[in-house]
């Protein structure tokens, strides 16, 4: 498999910070740990991670722009290109010693995804894509699964971080979902939920508020190993309206039309 030089650049971050990140899990309990938000956690591990990210890929491309979670956005002088940074998606993951979190690095030009990569590096499995060029999952070309009938799928979600009482919708697609499908799965990290559905481990995934850097790389993922992706009301503002489908062209569908909320 052949990756360009700006994917390569994306790989090495992602395996480097995938080093900081293995070594800090090794001794969870010693990370100094704060909260940025309601059930929103950041240790010193996000921060250390996406600080040698970043200096890979500014050594690799000074003039790029970035968005990453802990750092916020830089503009940058280039106008064209974005880096979607997020150094350790599933920090609760993490911070309770289960090996399911992620390094997730994506390239935005002219405000198209053009690359990702999502990195897990307890199984060390690394997910890499770039237009036009299909997904791998280490050196293996990934496919979405081809199931057909919603009651043979494997369907992924996350539980929105809405506050006591707020789960009212969210209750109401969940109890639509288990009537549906073979089963659910919560796995804590947006961007390894997409990569399990391009590696076609999971049959689809759907989720609301969330943030660019949890999504970027994990479309791209499934976009190239064939799957399909919408926000939730069937069209392409996923990074707005925060939400996202993901699946095989018929499951997607068949997940967007489960999803539909009742016209008010
Ligand atoms: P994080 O670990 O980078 O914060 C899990 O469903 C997803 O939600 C993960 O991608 C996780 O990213 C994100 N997440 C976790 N806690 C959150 C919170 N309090 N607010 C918003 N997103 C959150
Ligand atoms: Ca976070
Ligand atoms: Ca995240
Ligand atoms: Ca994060």
């Amino acid at each position: 498999m052949a990756r360009s030089a700006l994917l390569n650049v994306m790989v090495q971050a992602a395996l480097k910070a995938g080093r900081s990140l293995s070594r800090d899990f090794g001794e969870v309990q010693n990370l100094q740990v704060s909260l940025k938000g309601p059930s929103d956690y950041v240790s010193q591990a996000d921060h250390k991670a996406e600080e040698v990210i970043l200096g890979e890929l500014r050594r690799a491309r000074p003039t790029y722009g970035v968005l990453a979670e802990e750092s916020g956005e830089d503009k940058g002088t280039d106008g064209q290109h974005r880096w979607i940074v997020d150094p350790l998606d599933g920090t609760t993951n993490f911070l309770h010693g289960i090996p399911l979190f992620s390094v997730s690095i994506a390239l935005e030009r002219a405000g198209e995804i053009v690359a990702g990569v999502v990195y897990n590096p307890a199984m060390d499995e690394l997910y890499s894509a770039e237009r036009g060029g299909g997904a791998f999952l280490n050196d293996r070309r990934m496919r979405v699964a081809g199931r057909r009938q919603l009651s043979d799928c494997v369907v992924g979600t996350g539980v929105p971080h809405l506050g006591r009482g707020q789960h009212g919708q969210y209750l109401i697609e969940l109890s639509h979902m288990m009537g549906e499908v073979a089963g659910i799965r919560r796995l804590g990290s947006a961007a390894l939920d997409l990569a399990y559905v391009a590696a076609g481990r999971m049959d689809g995934y759907w989720e609301d508020h969330l943030s660019p850097w949890d999504l970027a790389a994990g479309v791209i993922l499934v976009r190239e190993a064939g799957g399909f992706v919408s926000d939730r009301d069937g069209g392409g503002k996923i990074f707005e309206k925060k939400s996202i489908v993901a699946g095989n062209e018929r499951v997607q569908k068949e997940l967007l039309s489960l999803l539909k909320r009742p016209a008010k």
